[in-house]
């Protein structure tokens, strides 16, 4: 909700404004995987998610907090160095041209713990987007609440939506034509399940943003991976609408592997597979060959998640549990970003 105070500060009237909100995380059925604009966070290729209930990161934000007084606390801890920066730098979108927002709070807290295997900064930024908007005053639009979280993180444009959710790459050298979009509710196909198996704990060697700008400079299969990205987005795309659980998670798996490989014919290589997610993958294979529908899907990182329907989670849940798979997280479709009370206690 969004709320105003005023104080009086050297002689001029400034509100506080502030808002809260809350937004899931997603998962990429066709990945991101390269930027070519790396200050707008702008993507060689489009992708496809499915945002994930019952996860979810809450923003708080208060602007107008005066000049020289901003404040970012993510999970209890405050930021400091790049983290801060970059959350700083976004919520900058909206303070820009206005002195009297000038000044942020920003209070982050996720629902989940990092070792549940997903990253939380898509539903963060998603929520901080969602948050910064209504502090400031604008009215509620996906498009552009998107536009602004891709700004912090890409993968944050899908979370900012529930359902399947595309982003565009766009073509423009301002971005404003690349932004993710709802193209399916939740509603659409509830039964749908994603198990998030973890099999290693530990923060990756490699994070995301530099992994995908070496993989964009020295992999030569780059090239073949950005040049089949739209038709496998809209393959996907037919697949989600006709409910097709085998073809979408054929391409799931196909696009994860191709994501791989051309992180892994960069130079030096980018290997983000341990020998548990060989295991898991392994195994699910082993499982669809008896009948279960399962298909695995895997990020810059190495656990493996499991599409699959809600009838077989409990065997995919079970399988990965079995083989020392920990947590083991299922998750459904989650719904849109949404403004909230305030944060959790
Ligand atoms: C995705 N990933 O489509 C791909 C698949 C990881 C593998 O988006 O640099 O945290 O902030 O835009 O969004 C993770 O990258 O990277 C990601 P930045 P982000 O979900």
């Amino acid at each position: 909700m969004s709320s105003g105070g005023s104080e009086r500060v050297a002689g001029a009237e400034r509100a506080v404004r502030s808002a809260t909100a809350r937004a899931h995380p997603n998962l990429a059925l066709v990945k991101y995987w390269g930027k070519r604009d790396e200050v707008l966070v702008l993507p060689h290729q489009s992708s496809l998610s499915l945002t994930l209930a019952p996860l979810s990161v809450t923003a708080a934000v208060e602007l107008g907090v005066g000049a020289g007084e901003d404040e970012v606390t993510i999970n209890g801890v405050r930021a400091i160095g790049q983290e801060r920066e970059r959350v700083l730098r976004m919520v900058g979108r909206v303070q820009a041209g206005r002195p009297e927002l000038a000044g942020a709070h920003v209070v982050t807290a996720g629902d989940f713990p990092a070792a549940a295997g997903l990253a939380s900064s898509a539903a963060a930024f998603a929520a901080l987007a969602v948050a910064a908007r209504a502090a400031a005053g604008e009215k509620a639009d996906a498009r552009a609440a998107s536009i602004l979280a891709r700004l912090g993180s890409g993968s944050a444009s899908r979370s900012v939506q529930g359902g399947f959710c595309a982003w565009h790459r766009g073509d423009r050298v301002d971005g404003k034509d690349s932004y993710a979009e709802q193209l399916f509710p939740p509603s659409h196909w509830p039964e749908v399940r994603m198990v998030v198996a973890v099999v290693a704990k530990e923060e990756k060697e490699v994070k995301s943003r530099d992994g995908m700008r070496h993989t964009v400079a020295t992999s030569p299969y780059y090239g073949a991976w950005v040049e089949d990205a739209e038709q496998e987005v809209t393959r996907a795309v037919n697949a989600v609408r006709r409910r097709d659980l085998e073809e979408l998670g054929m391409i799931a798996e196909r696009n994860a592997w191709r994501m791989h490989a051309t992180a892994l014919a960069a130079d030096p290589p980018l290997c983000y597979l341990k020998p548990k997610t060989l295991e898991v993958i392994q195994a699910i294979a082993r499982l669809r060959a008896q009948g279960v529908p399962a298909w695995f899907t895997l990020d810059a990182g190495p656990n493996p998640v499991v599409l699959t329907d809600e009838k077989s989670e409990p065997t995919v849940t079970a399988l990965c549990r079995g083989l020392g798979a920990d947590p083991v997280v299922p998750c459904s479709p989650g719904g849109d970003a949404e403004l909230v009370g305030e944060l959790p206690a």
